[in-house]
């Protein structure tokens, strides 16, 4: 055990369901990285939660005839159930309407007001006096100032390119209702990100991430500026002075402060309040945030600024293994657009391993990738099934009907022998590499590698031909021994990321504990001669090509 490790997940909004997108970006490559650091004997804590404020889940309220409360509470239980059978392993779950949560976002607030990072300013703002609310840029549409163009976005016009503030659009109007806005003044509040400029330079240079992120950092740094932090919404955490009734907090302000009010919560239920310190207020600790590309500079710039200016010295992210988007056969998901798979019916279908193990072996680490179904049926049948699945099962198979389910010793070395087995430890030691850097192709890679190994291993030995003359016995129980051993090395090395197939063949070997609680150093030990393995079981099933045009079939017919 080296030194305290928080690793967080984005906090889900609570307007949808947990889709793939979801999983390939900050949820997957985050449970595959603890339960690997779990192995390796590491003090992990793995936090997330639902993003349960914003003017995102008052509109998806509002279209779902849900109150605010309703909509999050929904989406906030049926994420989590979706999390489990993902097997994606939060050591806790937490959700940002917890009292505990605003508690400690005004506490951070007032601080920073009372140093006098905050400062008020009167502007004007869009309202819309149609729906008797101000609107947030994403729900305003209108006249491009710079092109014309009419249906230009309240931040950006999409047809030229242009940035502007929506204030600026001509005839402004609500991108729900198209209802005219007009220009009302209101009272914000702003924190002074710019005056955290410099340190944050300084900060940022000391940091190895991905050039991606530094780059995109550093560009939101040079344009560092005060920035709004409060909303006329009726929906958010209340901004906590006198004079600002009907105000909220920005979700964006509030919502990664919910990393650490989670880890309050989670010490509350361990009975240790003040257990959450020994990750948040310890200089040796490490913080490691999982995200996708559109979080970067809220993770990268924002919320350590925030936390910079209070005098209590929060720890501030050591890593961002942030990934690229995760496409849907070429499209963005999106659930409006009915272009989607829906997690709950995939899992009817399908196993969450099976899923787990083609996002990891096509994560998008440095560019955006894509879930084809053709693609996702070709990796289950021809590297999870054949090349794993079927090792692993004809080697058990064969031990049982020869060994009555007994593991045998090694005995003999020959030369193809010592091979197999310094295979098997370059690839414990390759993929401990991959793990610790994340880097989940490479991680899938090494255990196909191996797989197919074993594999040609087998075939070159050919046991079924050793058996038939008793004079082979000692050549006979290496080469089963060196498979079983195999076999075993596989289980530790995929546990990270296919976890419950990996338990399975634990179990089948005959162990009766937790693989993914066993330490990683147990995966260069000999398996114990003479241990009672347990019947086999195939560990996967061929995906026929009816099922998946079915599903072709489904998304391109829910697809409006
Ligand atoms: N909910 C954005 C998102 O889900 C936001 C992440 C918050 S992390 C503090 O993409
Ligand atoms: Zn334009």
């Amino acid at each position: 055990m080296t030194h305290p490790i928080i690793v967080t997940s984005a906090l889900l909004y609570a307007n949808g369901p947990l889709h793939f997108g979801h999983l390939a970006g900050a949820y997957l490559p985050a449970d595959v990285y603890v339960r690997y650091l779990r192995m390796k004997r590491e003090d992990v804590l793995f936090i997330c939660g639902s993003d349960e404020y914003g003017v995102a889940i008052t509109l998806s309220a509002d279209m779902a005839g849900r109150s605010f409360q309703e909509h999050v509470d929904y989406f906030h239980h049926l994420n989590q159930k979706l999390f489990l059978k993902m097997d994606i392993s939060f050591d806790h779950y937490s959700r940002t309407t917890w009292s505990g949560h605003a508690k400690t976002v005004q506490e951070f607030f007032l601080e920073l007001y009372e140093k006098g990072f905050i400062e008020e300013k009167t502007e004007n703002h869009l309202y819309s006096p149609e729906d008797q609310r101000f609107l947030a840029d994403r729900y305003v549409v209108g006249i491009c100032p710079h092109c014309g163009y009419e249906q230009a976005r309240g931040d950006e016009c999409q047809k030229c390119g242009a940035s502007y503030e929506a204030t600026d659009l001509k005839n402004p109007r609500s991108k729900m209702s198209d209802a005219p806005l007009i220009l009302k003044p209101s009272k914000h509040w702003y924190y002074r990100f710019d005056l955290f400029q410099q340190r944050l330079l300084e900060w940022l240079e000391k940091k190895d991430w991905k050039p991606s992120v530094v780059n995109l950092s550093k560009q939101y740094i040079r344009e560092l500026h005060a920035r709004s932090i409060t909303r006329d919404l009726d929906w958010g955490i209340p901004v906590p002075l006198p004079e600002a009734a009907g105000k909220v907090l920005y979700v964006w302000f509030d919502a990664p402060i919910g990393y650490i009010s989670a880890t309050k919560e989670w010490a509350e239920l361990q009975h240790d309040p003040d257990l959450w310190k020994k990750y948040w207020l310890n200089p040796q600790a490490e913080l490691i945030h999982f995200i996708g590309k559109d979080n970067i500079p809220f993770h990268t710039i924002f919320f350590p600024a925030t936390l910079m200016g209070l005098d209590t010295a929060y720890k501030t992210v050591d890593q961002v293994p942030a990934n690229e988007f995760f496409l849907l056969e070429g499209k963005q998901f999106s659930k409006s657009e009915g272009w989607y798979v829906d997690l709950s019916t995939f899992l009817e279908t399908f196993t969450a391993d099976q899923i787990r193990y083609y996002l990891v072996a096509n994560a998008p680490e440095n560019a955006d990738s894509d879930f084809s179904w053709r693609e996702f049926q070709a990796r289950c049948n021809n590297e999870l099934l054949a090349k794993f699945g079927n090792f692993v099962h004809r080697v058990l198979v064969f031990a049982q009907q020869r060994y009555q389910g007994k593991i045998p010793p090694i005995t003999l070395h020959d030369e193809g022998d010592m091979q197999f087995m310094e295979n098997m430890h370059r690839c414990i030691d390759a993929i401990d590499g991959a793990y610790a850097h994340f880097s989940l192709r490479k991680a899938a890679q090494i255990v196909m590698e191996l797989a197919q190994i074993g594999n040609v291993y087998f075939d070159m030995k050919k046991p079924w031909v050793l058996a038939k003359d008793l004079s082979n016995k000692h050549l006979l129980d290496t080469t089963v021994g060196l498979c079983l051993e195999c076999v075993k090395t596989l289980a530790f090395i995929s546990a990270p990321m296919i976890p419950s197939s990996a338990q399975k063949i634990w179990a089948m070997l005959g162990f009766e504990t937790n693989l993914c609680d066993t330490s990683w150093e147990e995966a260069k030990k000999n398996l114990p001669v003479h241990q009672q393995m347990t019947s086999p079981k195939p560990l996967f099933v061929k995906i026929e090509d009816s099922v998946i045009q079915v599903e072709l079939d489904k998304l391109y017919h829910q697809n409006k």
